[in-house]
């Protein structure tokens, strides 16, 4: 199983590199990276293995964070009619987005990032988003809240972006005209 231990931290190189495409079917091998990464954050979730694994709640995770330069990640969440969002989605897409964007009034965390860095992170309120199942099947969603914030930090990964990268430097609180704190969209 995934722990903390195989997640790298900032400073390593392959967070900084643009991950390559898969090819698909996924091998035998890539699907049980895939299978295993998904199963990281339902751990991680779960507050009896997390306390006894040490692992850190997290709702995604990408395949660079455990040192796997490839265009795949795992998300893990229930969005905000409790509908899970659960799935490993490789080769992932943004097809079209709203005009409106969204972020979290707490900021983002990063499994990769032992530190608090505060500031709003402002992304696309919703995504229609594309990609592959680990079969080769396609994927065609439509995101919105926690969900879609989590799909684009997870997708910035693969391109070797940092949540932090988004956040202003000289005023990290800063109004975005065009975004709105979540909970308040629509
Ligand atoms: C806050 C947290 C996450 C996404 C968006 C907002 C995920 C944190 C776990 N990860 O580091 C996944 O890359
Ligand atoms: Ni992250």
């Amino acid at each position: 199983m995934i722990t903390m231990d195989r997640i790298i931290r900032e400073g390593h190189p392959t967070l900084r590199m643009k991950a390559e495409e898969m090819a698909l079917p996924l091998s035998e091998e890539e699907k049980e990276t895939a299978r295993q990464m998904l199963e990281f954050l339902k751990n991680s979730q779960n507050p009896e293995i997390a306390e006894r694994y040490g692992l850190r709640p997290g709702i995604g995770l990408a395949a660079n964070q455990i040192d796997v330069p490839k265009r795949m990640f795992a998300l893990h969440i229930v969005d905000e009619d409790s509908e899970p969002v659960s799935f490993v989605i490789v080769n992932p897409k943004i097809a079209s987005h709203s005009g409106a964007k969204a972020y979290l009034p707490g900021g983002e965390g990063c499994l990769s990032v032992d530190r608090e860095v505060p500031g709003f992170v402002p992304r696309y309120a919703k995504v229609t988003i594309k990609g592959f199942t680990p079969d080769g099947e396609p994927i065609k969603r439509r995101l919105k809240g926690l969900p879609a914030i989590a799909f684009q930090h997870e997708l910035d990964h693969l391109n070797g972006v940092m949540f932090y990268d988004h956040i202003d430097p000289d005023e990290p609180f800063r109004n975005y005209p065009d975004a709105k704190p979540l909970g308040e969209n629509e």
